[in-house]
C-alpha cells in the first residue's frame, strides 16, 4: 500500500488539527487529531471509556480536485471505524494499527463536506490485540462496557495517525512492489506496478541519493532494471534509491509516484543472522508508541527524539512491539538505518494469563480464541504496507502466544505459510516466545526462523538472585540450541522494573536503578559467551502506560528512559556497552 505523498499528478491535504469529538449522546467537544482521546479528556471515566465514540470535521473540495478521484485515507483508527461523508456511509475498517482508504469521489460535493467517523475501542476474543470484554449494569440500568486488556499496555484509542485527502488521476498507480537480486555491486531490480484503470506505458527511473538517474526503462506493469555500482542499505548507514514511476498516455504523464527503497540481503545461515552476508548483532529495544498526552497518537517530534536517543546509545535496531508502528516511524527507521523486526497486533493470545505466571488449563487458548481471521487480515495488511522497506528484516507473527498449549502449532502453521507466501522479499519470520513456554514445553518453534526469547530470569523468576538467574538462563539457551542447532537465538525482551530516582547501597535491591544495571550485566555475562546468541533487545526503551494493577506503578517501569525520556543509570550503562559492541561480527 502506497504511503500518501503529493506528486505532480496528486494532491494531498492533511486533515490533522482540532476535530469535534463525542461519546454517544453527548455534546461535541474539541479533540486533537492525531492523538488518543484518553489523556486529552483528563477525567478517569473518559480516559477509561469503552464503547462507541465519534469524530467529525469539515473539509473543502475544489473544482480541480473533482477532475480526479478523491480518496480519504486514515493512517489508523483504533480499533474499529465506520466512516461517512456528508452522512453517507463510505466504508469501515477493523484493526487499530494499519492504514485504510476509501474512494469518496461519488460522496463529495464541490465546496464544504463533512466527514464523520464512528469508532469503538472494544477488544474481545475475536480481535487483535485480545481483550476480555464484559458488560455490566450500572446505575439507572445503564450498560457499562469493560475491556480487561489481555496485554500489558494501556488500551489507548482514537484517530491515532494522520487523516488525509488524497487525489489521484482516473488511471492511477495503486501499488508498487520492489524486489531485487544483488550480486556484489550489481543489482537487478524488479518492479511490479499495480494500476487501476489503464496504462498505455509505464516509465520507471531510478535515482540515487544525488538525484542522478542510474537506470531507466519504459514498458508494462512489470519491469526489470539493472543498476551498477550499487550502494547497499546498511544498518545505521542507510542508502535509499528512489523509483519514479509514471503512467504515460500518448507521451503525457498521467500519474506519477515516487517510492524510496534500499537494497540489502537478509539470510539465516549456521545459526547466524546475516545482513549483506555478514553476521549482524541486534542491539536495541522493544518499544511502544506511547508518549505523555499523545497517548498512542503519532508524535513526529517524539519519534525524531527517540531515534536520536537510540543513536546516542549505539543501538541499531528495534521491534515494533506489539503492533505495526506508524508509517512515519517506518520511513524514519528506513532513512536512518535502524533494523526493524516488524510485529503484527497479535498479542494476548493466552487465556487466563495474569501475573501469576501460571496457565489455567481449563480454558485451552487455541480452542477458545477466534482470532484467526483478524490474524490473517493483519498479516496481509502489514506486509502490503511494509514490504518495500529495507529496514524490515523479519516479520514477527505474534508476541508471547501460548505455545506450550496443545493446538499452538496448528494455529500458527497456516499463518507462517501466509506470511511467507505474501512477502515478495521472503524475509525470515518469527514469533516471540514467552517464559511459560520454555525449551522442551514450547510446541511451535519449528515454524520460527529465529528463536526470539522474552526472558525475565532475575526479575519475574529468580528475583534478586542473579546467580540463580544466570544458571537458569544458560541452561535454557543451551536446551534450545540442542533442539534447533541451526537457528540463531536472541532476546526480544529482558528487563526489570526500575523506578527512576530509587537508589540503594545494596545493588541487589529490585526496583532500584542499581539493580537494573546489575540485572543486565548478569544477563550479558551469559549471552556474551554464546556464539549463536545474535542479539539483545531490552524491555523497554522507555517507561509506558499500562492498565492498573498491583504490579504496575503508574505504568510499566522497565524503560531505560522514563516516559519523558530522562535516562536511568542503565541508559548510560547501555550507551557504553553498545558503543563498543560492533554491528557486525561481534562474536566471531
Ligand atoms: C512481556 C510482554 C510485555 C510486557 C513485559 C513485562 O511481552 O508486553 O510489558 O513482559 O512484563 O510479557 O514487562
Amino acid at each position: 500500500m502506497l504511503y500518501p505523498i503529493a506528486t505532480q499528478t496528486r494532491q494531498l491535504i492533511d486533515l490533522s488539527g482540532i476535530w469535534q469529538f463525542k461519546f454517544a449522546e453527548q455534546d461535541w467537544q474539541p479533540m486533537a487529531v492525531p492523538g488518543s482521546f484518553n489523556d486529552q479528556l483528563v477525567l478517569s471515566e473518559y480516559k477509561n471509556y469503552i464503547g462507541d465514540f465519534f469524530y467529525q470535521t469539515k473539509f473543502f473540495v475544489t473544482e480541480e480536485m473533482l477532475k480526479q478521484r478523491v480518496f480519504l485515507r486514515f493512517g489508523s483508527v483504533t480499533h474499529y471505524a465506520e466512516v461517512s461523508i456528508n452522512h453517507k456511509n463510505v466504508g469501515k475498517h477493523s484493526g487499530g494499527f494499519t492504514p485504510f482508504e476509501f474512494d469518496i469521489t461519488d460522496a463529495v460535493v464541490l465546496g464544504e463536506n463533512i466527514v464523520t467517523v464512528k469508532a469503538n475501542n472494544i477488544l474481545d476474543d475475536t480481535t487483535l490485540p485480545v481483550g476480555n470484554y464484559t458488560e455490566i449494569e450500572g446505575e439507572n440500568g445503564k450498560i457499562i462496557k469493560k475491556v480487561d486488556e489481555n496485554f500489558d499496555f494501556f488500551n489507548y484509542a482514537g484517530i491515532h495517525r494522520p487523516v488525509r485527502i488524497w487525489t489521484k488521476p482516473l488511471n492511477y498507480i495503486d501499488d508498487i512492489t520492489v524486489t531485487y537480486e544483488l550480486k556484489g555491486d550489481q543489482a537487478k531490480v524488479n518492479l511490479i506496478v499495480d494500476v487501476i484503470g489503464k496504462a498505455e506505458q509505464i516509465r520507471i527511473s531510478i535515482l540515487d541519493e544525488q538525484d542522478q538517474v542510474v537506470a531507466t526503462s519504459i514498458g508494462g506493469k512489470e519491469q526489470c532494471l539493472n543498476i551498477e555500482n550499487v550502494i547497499r542499505w546498511q544498518p545505521m548507514n542507510a542508502y535509499l534509491y528512489r523509483a519514479v514511476i509514471e503512467i504515460l498516455e500518448s507521451g503525457k504523464v498521467e500519474d506519477s509516484y515516487i517510492e524510496p527503497f534500499g537494497m540489502r540481503t537478509v539470510e539465516i545461515k549456521n545459526n547466524q543472522f546475516l545482513i549483506n552476508d555478514k553476521p549482524f548483532y541486534f542491539k536495541g529495544y522493544g518499544r511502544h508508541e506511547d508518549t505523555h498526552i499523545n497517548g498512542r497518537g503519532l508524535s513526529n517530534t517524539a519519534n525524531v527524539m527517540d531515534i536520536n536517543l537510540m543513536k546516542w546509545q549505539g543501538a541499531n535496531s528495534f521491534r515494533t512491539s506489539h503492533y505495526p508502528y506508524s508509517e512515519e516511524m517506518m520511513r524514519l527507521a528506513d532513512r536512518e538505518g535502524f533494523v526493524v523486526i516488524d510485529e503484527t497486533t497479535a498479542v494476548g493470545l493466552m487465556n487466563n494469563f495474569g501475573f501469576t505466571l501460571q496457565i489455567d488449563q481449563s480454558r485451552n487458548t487455541w480452542e477458545t480464541l477466534n482470532t484467526h481471521e483478524a490474524h490473517r487480515q493483519v498479516i496481509r495488511e502489514l506486509i502490503k504496507r511494509d514490504k518495500n522497506y529495507a529496514c524490515v528484516v523479519m516479520w514477527s507473527i505474534a508476541n508471547e502466544p501460548s505455545t506450550a498449549e496443545k493446538g499452538a502449532y496448528d494455529y500458527f502453521a497456516p499463518l507462517f505459510e501466509l506470511a511467507r507466501e505474501l512477502d515478495p522479499q521472503k524475509r525470515p519470520c518469527c514469533y516471540v516466545n514467552i517464559l511459560l513456554a520454555p525449551a522442551g514445553k514450547d510446541e511451535a518453534m519449528a515454524l520460527s526462523d529465529v528463536i526470539c526469547l522474552n526472558r525475565y530470569y532475575g526479575w519475574y523468576k529468580n528475583t534478586a538472585d542473579l546467580v540463580g538467574a544466570k544458571k537458569a538462563l544458560q541452561e535454557e539457551i543451551e536446551h534450545w540450541h540442542r533442539l534447533f542447532p541451526e537457528k540463531p537465538i536472541m532476546f526480544t525482551e529482558y528487563g526489570a522494573d526500575t523506578i527512576a530516582g530509587l537508589h540503594d547501597m545494596d545493588f541487589n535491591t529490585p526496583f532500584t536503578e542499581e539493580y537494573q544495571v546489575e540485572y543486565y550485566k548478569a544477563n550479558h555475562e551469559v549471552i556474551d559467551a554464546i556464539p549463536y546468541f545474535v542479539g539483545e533487545h531490552v524491555w523497554n526503551f522507555a517507561d509506558f502506560q499500562t492498565k492498573y494493577g498491583i504490579f504496575r506503578v503508574q505504568g510499566n517501569k522497565k524503560g531505560l528512559f522514563t516516559r519523558t525520556r530522562e535516562p536511568k543509570l542503565a541508559a548510560h550503562y547501555f550507551k557504553d556497552r553498545w558503543n563498543s559492541v560492533p554491528d557486525f561480527d561481534y562474536k566471531s
